[in-house]
């Protein structure tokens, strides 16, 4: 394909016009890969599981509670592990009860929101 520019002007004389085009252009194209660098990170959905477990300790200066979990199908096997809970859940968690809860991943900790004592204890 034919330049269309060769038929309006030499080529020497649009020297300038194109090297400022391409310097705009540079700027421009890495003004926006910087924008595409910092997307707003979406934080990823957090997905929560239901537990059925029993509290075997009270970790209070971590808020967290120690619980021996039923397994989790496609998730964790049973176990015994920490939970992060809320002020109100360790204040009223209780070594030995048995509860429900939902877990979760956020972040570092695994979290165990919604827990309410469970209504029939496992034996
Ligand atoms: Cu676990």
């Amino acid at each position: 394909m034919k330049n269309p520019f060769r038929t309006v002007a030499p080529i020497a004389s649009l020297r300038p016009a194109l090297a400022l085009l391409l310097v705009v252009a540079a700027g421009l194209s890495s003004a926006s890969s910087f924008a595409a660098e910092k997307p707003a990170e979406a934080p990823a959905a957090i997905k929560r599981h239901p537990l059925r477990g029993v509290i075997t300790g009270i970790v209070a200066e971590k808020s967290a509670l120690m619980v021996k979990h039923e397994a989790i199908p496609g998730v964790m096997r049973a176990m015994t592990m920490l939970f992060k809970v809320d002020a109100a859940t360790l204040k009223n968690a209780k070594e030995g009860q048995a509860i429900t809860g939902l877990m979760s991943r956020q972040g570092n900790d695994w979290v165990l929101e919604d827990v309410k004592p469970a209504p029939v204890a496992r034996p």
